[in-house]
């Protein structure tokens, strides 16, 4: 009802009815009386599709005829959760699929929750690209996103006895309704073997690859569905099929097992994502998945411009391909190869085409994050890129020369970083391909401006813009927190839902007391869900008008959960020295997920969940204070947690967070922020007011000077009694009675090279907590806050950032 101010009539509510119990029929095969809600699932995901197909093939051909320029997204990862909300949403069907299930006493919620959460991607880069697919379809720009079909997305996290475990996540075990599959969209993608010049007839000489191993690559399509349905676009998945998957000579000689050694070589390709999130992956096989999702991709953009031109030479009027960071870079030599092995291209021509179609996004300045790959696994399993990166180099380096670049100046920019070994810096390869390279909020991208890229940029002429990140707010305000938006629509009009700036209209009532009564009214309904949420899955009971602190994200030290779990520490600590003093009570809420073989991450998860433990057993803090961490962080749970969230604690070491997107959702759904002036904190600071925002901490530019200085982290402990006191008991085994020992080496590290500046940052960070709580005590000022936070991020919609793609970087046009 929220999504549309006309009621469905009851004829439409009947067909759908009738859709849904068909589908149930003819393609699950079951019976209304005896379907299980996953039936119901599926029935309804399938109704909902054939809603789909029409407008989405009239999109295609409306952009076919009218000869528009497209965008294509690669990235390696699509971190897209759940479909059928989100489609049916956006569809307008929302209410017409509840009653239409209820006159089959079926409970939509109950089917939705049903579907798998599809989580191909790691984190902030893969959920960014789900949020920039549902936008672009959104504001009528026609897109394809291309990535992998991974068998298994990111794994499910257990947490034992407070210790993660991974379990391998098998999205696609029952199915999925959403996916076609394209039987005739097959490609080959070569890998090894060696390259030869060849004379043609006309006696030129050209190189051949001759491949020594190939992999077919099979798309899998999925619709998605923009807003009020305006425009369906596809999200094409590839697939890696065996060539000759039976190996019949080999299986006919008795080889049973041989004959599937090549296929299971061929097909590891897509089996599975990689886990590592900002640290250094570097094996070949994320070379093979890199290469080949970047091939197939091209290879199929190349085939549907020849299917409406002539020749590629107008390829760069038609189509825009954006590389989500480094990871489809190689696709850079690999379009350069099919424009002139292939195609027959002169080298110029191939090359001015490739930089006017290529534009990189770069998603972190971390050195372990920047992908390089070492130039004998690259000649040994793409010998033909290998010679182009060369040949392009050549000509970079000679361009460096001509701008007055020598020695020190050359090195830095060339594309092979000869001082560990030589390794291929894809930063700089995507960089030297694309017309334009950006960073994702102000703050990262001057950063990328004066670091990592400032040779480069000062050598290849200013091809650096901003584009700060945005969040679909469909998802992360309208359906998951649908009791806000109706207040918002209640309140500003339903035009909000279309024009995100009307939130600004919110402002003045956050000096309306009933008002702001309504919009407490509304969290406390979150809270109390998510109150629930916590007792079934972890067994902790919490107090839903206890302060709701919430930091939801991947774990990483940069991110900086230990600053979290260190200042909870020093609360306890002060509690139980002052049992009776008046503390306003609070439930810290904690969830991520580390990477497997990120094993300080997962020490941080075990002491979260120690200090947890003991915290939550202590009666002398009782409901004043409570630990939850809460596992298998992933959209599905970001959707539950975020709109019950008071405080959002946005704390990595500033200057380390590209941008974040969390921080927006937070903030959208009314959290207040307590963070560093990082990555998109500081653009939601200057929306905010400094009032509205609990900012702490050492800036970027402090923290360069700190670390030039050198830190010393004993002496920080030693002048802070808060500080002190808390390192003090998780080092002596306070939270580890078993194994008193357990965090000695992760305290005395800290102590010993602090790199993310936790004790630098401590006592402002407690300082800032300590306003948080006397601001939470006075419930008029905290909820007038809450309301200005929703009012001025309007902003931060994805819709806001792809339209400032469309015309400073694609150029397409854009609603
Ligand atoms: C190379 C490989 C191991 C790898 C490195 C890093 C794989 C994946 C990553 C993930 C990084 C690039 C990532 O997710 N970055 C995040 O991108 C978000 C969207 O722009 C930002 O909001 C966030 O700040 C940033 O950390």
């Amino acid at each position: 009802a929220v999504l549309r101010t006309d009621a469905p009539d009851e004829a439409e509510v009947k067909a759908f009815r009738r859709a849904i119990v068909d589908k149930l029929v003819y393609n699950v095969g079951g019976r209304p009386e005896r379907a299980s809600p996953r039936d119901w699932f599926v029935a309804t995901a399938l109704a909902a599709r054939d809603h789909v197909v029409d407008s989405w093939r009239r999109s295609n051909d409306e952009t076919r005829a009218e000869g528009r320029k497209g965008v294509c997204y690669l990235s390696m990862e699509f971190l897209i959760g759940r479909l059928l909300s989100d489609a049916l949403g956006n569809l307008g069907l929302t209410e017409t699929a509840r009653r239409a299930l209820d006159g089959l006493g079926v409970d939509l919620d109950a089917v939705a929750g049903q579907e798998a959460d599809a989580a191909l991607g790691n984190g902030g880069l893969g959920r960014l690209a789900a949020c920039f697919m549902e936008s672009m379809a959104s504001v009528d720009v026609p897109a394809y996103g291309y990535g992998i079909r991974y068998e298994n997305g990111l794994f499910r996290q257990i947490i034992a006895g407070g210790v993660q475990h991974e379990v391998p996540e098998d999205w696609l075990a029952l199915g999925n309704p959403w996916e076609f599959e394209r039987s005739g969209l097959v490609y080959e993608v070569n890998f090894g073997g060696h390259v030869r010049p060849e004379v043609a007839a006309d006696g030129s000489t050209r190189m051949v690859w001759h491949a020594g191993e190939i992999v077919n690559a099979l798309a899998y399509d999925t619709p998605v569905v923009g807003w009020r349905g305006k425009r369906i676009n596809t999200l094409r998945l590839w697939s890696a099929r065996a060539t000759d998957p039976l190996h019949l000579s080999d299986f006919n000689r008795g080889d049973h097992v041989g004959a599937q050694s090549a296929r299971m070589r061929a097909e590891a390709i897509s089996r599975v994502l990689y886990p590592g999130d900002e640290t250094e992956a570097g094996q070949e096989l994320r070379l093979r998945q890199e290469y080949f999702f970047a091939s197939a991709s091209l290879q199929d953009i190349i085939r549907r411009h020849l299917s409406r031109f002539p020749d590629l030479s107008n390829l760069a009027d038609q189509v825009a391909v954006q590389l989500n960071d480094t990871h489809p870079a190689i696709g850079v030599p690999e379009l350069m190869r099919l424009l002139i092995d292939v195609h027959g291209l002169a080298w110029d021509t191939a090359w001015a085409i490739t930089q006017a179609v290529f534009s990189y996004t770069n998603h972190t300045l971390l050195p372990e994050a920047l992908e390089t790959w070492a130039v004998p696994m690259m000649e040994r399993v793409l010998p033909r890129h290998m010679q182009l990166i060369y040949l392009i180099n050549a000509r970079h380096l000679d361009q460096a020369r001509q701008e007055g670049a020598r020695d020190g100046l050359l090195s830095s920019v060339s594309l092979i970083d000869e001082s560990h070994g030589r390794r291929v810096r894809m930063g700089h390869l995507a960089f030297v391909g694309s017309h334009r390279i950006n960073g994702v909020s102000a703050l990262h991208t001057q950063l990328m401006r004066d670091t990592v890229f400032a040779d480069l940029n000062q050598v290849c002429g200013d091809r650096i813009t901003n584009k700060t990140n945005g969040i679909t707010f469909r998802r992360w305000l309208h359906r998951a927190n649908p009791a806000l938006t109706r207040l918002l629509v209640d309140a500003v009009g339903p035009s909000v839902l279309d024009d995100p700036n009307r939130l600004e209209a919110l402002a003045p009532l956050a000096s309306d007391a009933a008002f702001r009564e309504r919009f407490a009214a509304q969290r406390r309904v979150a809270k109390e869900r998510l109150t629930g949420l916590i007792a079934s899955r972890i067994g902790l009971k919490v107090d839903p008008d206890a302060l709701f602190d919430v930091q939801i994200k991947r774990i990483h030290e940069y991110k900086r959960q230990l600053l979290n779990i260190v200042e909870t520490v020093a609360l306890y600590n002060a509690m139980r020295a002052r049992p009776t003093g008046t503390w306003v009570p609070r439930v810290k809420i904690l969830a991520g997920k580390a990477a497997p073989s990120y094993h300080q991450a997962k020490l941080i998860i075990r002491l979260a969940n120690d200090v947890a433990a003991v915290i939550n057993d202590d009666p002398t803090v009782g409901d004043m204070l409570k630990v939850a961490f809460i596992p298998n962080y992933n959209v599905s749970l970001a959707e539950a947690i975020i709109p019950a969230a008071d405080l959002s604690e946005q704390i990595s070491t500033a200057g380390l967070e590209a941008s974040g997107t969390g921080n927006m959702k937070l903030a959208l759904n009314g959290a207040l922020t307590i963070g560093t002036l990082d990555g998109a904190n500081v653009e939601i600071d200057e929306r905010v007011g400094r009032d509205e925002i609990f900012i702490f901490g050492l800036t970027a530019a402090e923290v360069a000077a700190r670390k030039r200085h050198g830190h010393d982290a004993r002496a920080a402990a030693a002048a802070s009694p808060e500080l002190r006191g808390a390192l003090d008991a998780i080092s002596s085994g306070v939270f580890s009675p078993g194994e008193p020992d357990r965090y000695r080496g992760l305290v005395e590290g800290l102590l010993d090279n602090d790199r993310y500046l936790v004790t630098a940052d401590f006592d402002s960070y407690n300082a800032r907590q300590r306003d948080v709580a006397a601001r939470w005590a006075q419930p008029d000022s905290w909820w007038r806050a809450a309301v200005l936070n929703t009012a001025h991020v309007g902003w931060f919609s994805s819709d806001r950032t792809i339209r400032e793609y469309a015309s400073d970087i694609w150029g397409v046009r854009a609603d």
